[in-house]
């Protein structure tokens, strides 16, 4: 039974529509893969990702292995609710805080090792098994002999990438193995099961990311995921306020703010794109002649309301953060089925 190298799905000819399909066995990626990466071209990319079952038997298959859990920035910043960590601790974490590059500027190096070595300190209460811990992100170079260091401390043999789809897992190892052999995407679901490689005296193993229901790439199409991801590094979009606004970022977010006094809202989300600002009074005129078709192609928004007296940070997964300051209220308008995060570092 052969494997698609990129993906390590099964090599199939029989169905040309289906996962695995290649004209001949003698080929190493899938058809899926090639496409993917070669031309961009989304059209076998599935809609419904690998379950999250089928992963944890995937895990549970290489339990006692070092699991190297990779998480996304944006994400890691609200690592303490998140239920993440809870799915491997009984095993040996390694924990790597990736794509550090898409912060803005102005939260510079030392301030992310302020931030995360906080949040370990206190995770690290709960969470013994997390035997270190590494912030990263593509474009570094130290990287690799860091890690490598630490799999030899630790004397591991099995070295199981995990995460939630679309962390980097795939390409962290690329990187690793100084290769382009696994299949990398910007879009989630890409790897569709577990491939596994023998480098030095280590097995890795890839594996098939954990979808994540709180996080809005899981509802997005491939088009109005474009809009929501984040790809480079992030320049926070800043807005004063002394009156009544509504801010909307097509049809994904809207957020009202009735100022007390004066107010500021940012948002750190994908640059490509403006926000679009207008008066409060004017905000549901605006959202009902733009973006009611867009939203009910997508998932109907729930309001959350807070009442701020200071400042407030929230993070959307899959979107981005916004930071509010000022005392207000605030209504933000969000996928209903992706939870809000209070961020409780100071960013
Ligand atoms: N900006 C930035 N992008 C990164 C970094 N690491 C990975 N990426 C990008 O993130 C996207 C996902 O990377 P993958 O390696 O395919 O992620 P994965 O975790 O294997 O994804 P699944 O197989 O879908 O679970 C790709 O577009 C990568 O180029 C990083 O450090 N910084
Ligand atoms: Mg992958």
């Amino acid at each position: 039974m052969k494997k698609c190298k990129g993906c390590g799905i099964e090599l199939q000819t029989k169905n040309r529509e289906a996962v695995g399909y290649v004209v001949d066995l003698e080929q190493d990626y899938c058809q899926r893969c090639f496409r993917l990466s070669h031309y961009g071209d989304t059209t076998y990319l599935k809609t419904n990702y690998v379950s999250n079952e089928k992963i944890f038997q995937i895990y549970k298959r290489y339990s006692g292995s070092l699991i190297v859990l990779i998480v996304d920035i944006l994400d890691a910043l609200c690592l303490r609710d998140d239920d993440l960590l809870e799915i491997f601790k009984d095993q040996d974490v390694l924990l790597i805080i990736n794509k550090t590059d898409l912060l803005p500027e102005n939260i510079n190096e030392k301030k992310i090792d302020k931030i995360f070595s906080k949040m370990l300190f206190d995770l690290n209460k709960k969470y013994r098994n997390i035997k270190a811990a590494l912030l990263t992100n593509k474009y570094e170079g130290a990287f690799n002999d860091q890690f490598l260091n630490i799999l030899k401390d630790l004397e591991v043999r099995n070295v199981v990438f995990a995460g939630r789809a679309n962390a980097g897992k795939s390409s962290l190892i690329n990187k690793l193995l100084h290769s382009n052999d696994l299949t990398t995407s910007i879009y989630p679901g890409t790897t569709l099961e577990e491939v596994v490689i023998d480098y030095k005296n280590y097995r890795f193993i890839d594996t098939p990311g954990l979808v994540d229901v709180n996080n809005y790439a899981t509802y997005l199409n491939v088009e109005k995921y474009k809009l929501s991801k984040i790809d480079k590094t992030i320049k926070p979009q800043i807005f004063q306020l002394n009156e009544p606004q509504s801010y909307f970022y097509f049809g994904l977010l809207r957020v009202d703010i009735i100022p007390k006094d004066k107010a500021s809202i940012s948002f750190y989300i994908n640059n490509n794109n403006k926000i679009h600002r207008t008066k409060y009074e004017n905000g549901d005129d605006y959202y009902q002649k733009h973006y009611c078709e867009f939203i009910l192609r997508v998932k109907p928004l729930g309001i959350t309301d807070y009442s701020i007296k200071d400042s407030k940070t929230i993070i959307i997964k899959g979107l981005g953060i916004i930071k509010i300051n000022g005392e207000c209220l605030a209504y933000v308008h969000s996928l209903a089925n992706c939870r809000l995060y209070d961020c409780k570092e100071e960013i």
